[in-house]
């Protein structure tokens, strides 16, 4: 990525070199750090595509040591005309996973409960959160640290099964604002 990061400042250098105005360079600088800034969410945010599903930054929570279980989510878009279903996940991290789907009751408890499915409506988008839909990795056999990766596979009724990549990020990170999880450290 890095090599990248070069060239595209090596041909602003250049690009600014040869345009005099304060508009025209100043529009060049904007434009690049534009892209810059566009590259390196591309980096943050790792994408597989699956048919016509797009399968956007699987992530997982770093677990507190001794922990059992983690939770996984990733972003599910549906480019299709019919619906799909996740209906199964796995990681290499967890002997058995579940989806889950997490709830308030009416008395303001957090529950969660597991899931045969996640409808992906046609030409919709379902995103497994924190507090609401999530892949859940039981008996961990192989916990992962903030930065680490680990693979896995998503199964959809339709368009089958993709192997893709988790990342794991903080426990404190910004996905975390809305975490209620916090019963199982997942
Ligand atoms: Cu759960």
């Amino acid at each position: 990525m890095t090599f990248y990061f070069q060239r595209i400042a090596g041909a602003a250098t250049y690009a600014l070199s040869r345009f005099r105005s304060l508009e025209e360079r100043l529009g060049i600088a904007v434009f690049t750090f534009a892209l810059l800034f566009a590259m390196n969410q591309q980096i943050h945010a790792h994408e597989f595509k699956l048919g016509e599903l797009e399968i956007i930054h699987p992530w997982s929570r770093e677990t507190p040591n001794g922990a059992k279980v983690a939770a996984g989510y990733v972003k599910i878009v549906n480019h299709g005309k019919q619906a799909d279903k996740l209906i199964a996940a796995s990681g290499t991290i967890a002997s058995k996973t579940e989806i889950h789907e997490m709830s308030v009751d009416s008395s303001g408890v957090m529950t969660m409960r597991p899931v045969e499915s996640v409808e992906i409506p046609a030409g919709g988008e379902v995103e497994l959160k924190p507090g609401s839909y999530h892949i859940m990795f039981m008996g961990l056999t192989d916990p992962k640290k903030k930065g680490d990766k680990f693979s896995g596979s998503l199964t959809f009724e339709r368009a089958g099964k993709i192997e893709v990549e988790f990342s794991v990020e903080a426990m404190g990170g910004a996905h975390q604002k809305k975490n209620a999880h916090g019963a199982h450290g997942g």
